[in-house]
């Protein structure tokens, strides 16, 4: 799952959506990426605060979705125009090895290889599991890992040292 908010307090509307999706029915939250504050792509506005979570989850794809919506609804998300700035951003990167192509969902995410803001904290969850071509194809995007310390409240990623 991509988590993503760039209005209001972002960082808070990041934690509170981590919660959120822990509690949706039959799920578990699995792995949680440091938090990391990006530079917008192909979109304005202010910075970007991103994160990427692993679920284990009973919901199938569109459910899932479904349930996503509401928890970004809940954080007041509006949708004026296209990657418009947004109090809440989720979503689904990959479901297991699910490959779907509907009106309203792609998986895998189809702009997935083309994101820093996804490709490096996807990379802390699935250590050896992002190229490093991948990474270095979106090197000139602007992003950096946010250290524990000035995360309140955000859990330290016991793979990192900081
Ligand atoms: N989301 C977008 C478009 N651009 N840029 C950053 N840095 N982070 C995002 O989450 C993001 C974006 C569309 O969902
Ligand atoms: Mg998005
Ligand atoms: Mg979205």
């Amino acid at each position: 799952m991509g988590l993503g908010a760039n209005l209001g307090d972002a960082q808070a509307a990041l934690q509170r959506a981590v919660q959120a999706l822990a509690a949706l029915p039959g799920t578990r939250l699995v792995a949680l990426s440091s938090l990391y504050r990006s530079a917008p792509v192909d979109a304005g506005g202010p910075d970007y605060w991103n994160a990427v979570a692993a679920l284990h989850t009973a919901l199938a794809p569109q459910p899932l979705l479904e349930a996503l919506l509401a928890i970004e609804q809940a954080e007041g998300r509006l949708r004026p125009y296209r990657n418009a700035p947004r109090t809440l951003d989720l979503d689904v990167l990959l479901h297991g090895p699910e490959r779907l192509h509907t009106p309203t969902l792609t998986l895998p995410h189809p702009r997935l290889h083309e994101r820093a803001f996804v490709l490096q904290p996807l990379a802390e969850l699935l250590p050896g599991g992002v190229a490093p071509q991948a990474l270095a194809a979106v090197a000139a995007q602007r992003i950096e890992r946010v250290p524990t310390q000035a995360a309140p409240g955000w859990p330290a990623q016991p793979w990192s040292q900081d």
